[in-house]
């Protein structure tokens, strides 16, 4: 048990360096303490979240009205573009290596990430990646124009770009990849006597099973473009039916990586939430193994839906059939969690702090998301909805009031832990209620546009299309402008207010119900005592 308290004590964090502490610079360059890292990766997630965010308001701005205003065709298609990859590989997954960083240590009771040196490599890879993606827009020709799935032949249109965006999704990759590792060889073996795998927290569940799946589709995902590396600068065929190859197979090869990314987003933001609820219901999380085996089931299911991205490309019969059966038993686990969410509000003592709010939003809105999601996997909707404003409404629920929600939702319950101070309650709510009304007044119209028939990736559309676009873009500024309060509030938290207690919230039940004694829950000032 020395070796839990010991690891929190914050004399301890360089323990890695043997030429004592470093400053500056240095000490986030070379650090290997999981604190560190996962501030780092937070740190990096949120300047992604505004560079995307700025290319998703470029995108809203010629999408406000009818008729080209701000950006030529090329370079819409570029945002559109650079805006998925950004925010996919950028921020989302990086903003959840962060919290698996910050957290998994500490809810099992470990000193730190098994593999600390690769954990630093793991971030540091980041950075350089996302530049060398980003440098893309600066190159002749422009970046990458097809879509963040970079559809062949399409893409196979690009300049020399493409091949630098691809070397920027293998490092993306690869970091991913290393990050996965040191989750599953920590969850493991890191374990404190007495954390059983069915006593730890949902967060590290969720986690321990998006790890695997980031093992089997990431390298999945560098197979593909680097099958589109070869047709596009080597002579090779693979997608090209002039030489004998099939532009249809690089759509099988990318969404056997690409749906189970969707539930590597969103299955850290389960477990994010699973800790939120409880704290706030002061209930413990209701049907605990019941949201184990759901985490499982999806994920085993994720792996077995791909083809339901292209029910449009002339598929038998039966592959229609399998993928849309397969695609609605995916519903089923999912509420099994969602009613068991519920369950744990039901007859809770509820307050509706910050965090709070944004789980309970995240309950209901990702519930839309995953509605629609339903719909359109049946295949005969699906011919309707293809390529229309539907599905970019559909994912954006599950994807920003889902996944982004439950990623601010966390570092709104977690902040008081990372820093030793309570953040501004009274912004935390308004910055709720901003975003709240903002994403909706972005993403609901979309449904409207997409089953009216509006096409998705289009710089400009028919006349009949113009309310809703114009709303959808007024509402996506006042999402975007909100966020700058996020950063406002996480500042002024950092650099200082109200001392945070060692528990933070006032629920021993729904913080720490799984965690044995000495309770590895501490501050950056407050070690936990040592028995
Ligand atoms: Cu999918």
């Amino acid at each position: 048990m020395t070796t839990i308290t010991q690891g929190h004590d914050a004399a301890h964090d360089h323990a890695h360096d043997s030429h004592g502490p470093a400053r500056g610079l240095s000490r986030w360059l070379f650090t290997t303490n999981h604190k560190d890292i996962g501030t780092l990766y937070l740190l990096f997630a949120l300047v992604m979240l505004f560079v995307g965010g700025g290319m998703a308001l470029v995108v809203r701005a010629e999408l406000f009205q009818p008729g080209l205003q701000f950006v030529n065709p090329e370079f819409f298609n570029q945002m559109t573009t650079m805006h998925a990859l950004i925010m996919v590989f950028g921020m989302i997954m990086p903003a959840f290596v962060g919290f698996a960083n910050w957290m998994i240590p500490m809810m099992i009771g470990a000193p730190d990430m098994a593999l600390p040196r690769l954990n630093n490599w793991s971030f540091w890879i980041l950075p350089f990646a996302g530049t060398i993606l980003l440098s893309t827009l600066f190159m002749d020709g422009g970046g990458p124009a097809a879509g963040w799935t970079l559809y062949p032949p399409l893409v196979l249109q690009s300049g020399n770009s493409l091949a630098f965006a691809i070397f920027a999704v293998h490092l993306l990759g690869m970091s991913s990849i290393l990050g996965a590792i040191n989750v599953i060889v920590t969850i493991m073996n890191m374990r404190a006597p007495g954390m059983t795998l069915l006593k730890m927290p949902m967060f590290v569940w969720t986690w321990l099973i998006t790890a695997y799946l980031l093992l089997l589709v990431m390298p999945v995902l560098a197979g593909a473009v680097t099958m589109l590396l070869t047709d596009r600068f080597f002579g090779t065929s693979f997608f090209q039916a002039a030489g004998g190859g099939d532009p249809v197979l690089f759509q099988h090869i990318f969404w056997f990586f690409g749906h189970p990314e969707v539930y590597i987003i969103i299955l850290p933001s389960f477990g994010i939430i699973s800790q939120i609820i409880p704290a706030f219901s002061r209930k413990p999380l209701f049907g605990y193994s019941s949201m184990v085996y759901a985490t499982a089931g999806i994920a085993f299911l994720s792996c077995i839906v791909w083809a339901h991205h292209m029910f449009t490309v002339g598929m038998p019969l039966a592959g229609q059939m399998f993928f849309m059966m397969s695609t609605m038993l995916i519903a089923i686990p999912t509420a099994v969690k969602i009613f068991n969410w519920t369950a744990t509000m039901w007859r809770g003592s509820l307050t509706f702090e910050t965090p709070m709010l944004f789980a309970i939003a995240f309950l209901f809105l990702f519930s839309i998301g995953g509605f629609s999601g339903v719909m359109m996997a049946m295949a005969p909707l699906d011919f309707q909805y293809h390529d229309t404003y539907f599905i970019v409404a559909h994912f954006h629920y599950v994807l920003v009031p889902g996944a982004l929600f439950a990623a601010i939702g966390g570092a709104y319950f977690w902040l008081p832990k990372w820093t030793g101070h309570m953040y501004d309650e009274t912004l935390g709510k308004i910055h709720f209620w901003l975003s709240a009304v903002g994403v909706n007044l972005t993403f609901f119209p979309q449904h409207f546009l997409g089953l009216a028939g509006m096409p998705r990736r289009i710089p400009d559309y028919a006349t009949q299309f113009a309310d809703w676009n114009a709303v959808s873009s007024i509402g996506a500024f006042l999402f975007g402008f909100s966020q700058l309060m996020f950063v406002y509030v996480v500042v002024k938290c950092i650099r200082g207010g109200k001392q945070a207690t060692a528990q933070v919230w006032d629920n021993p039940e729904g913080l720490e119900w799984t965690v044995p004694s000495p309770a590895p829950y501490h501050t950056f000032d407050q070690p936990p005592p040592i028995k």
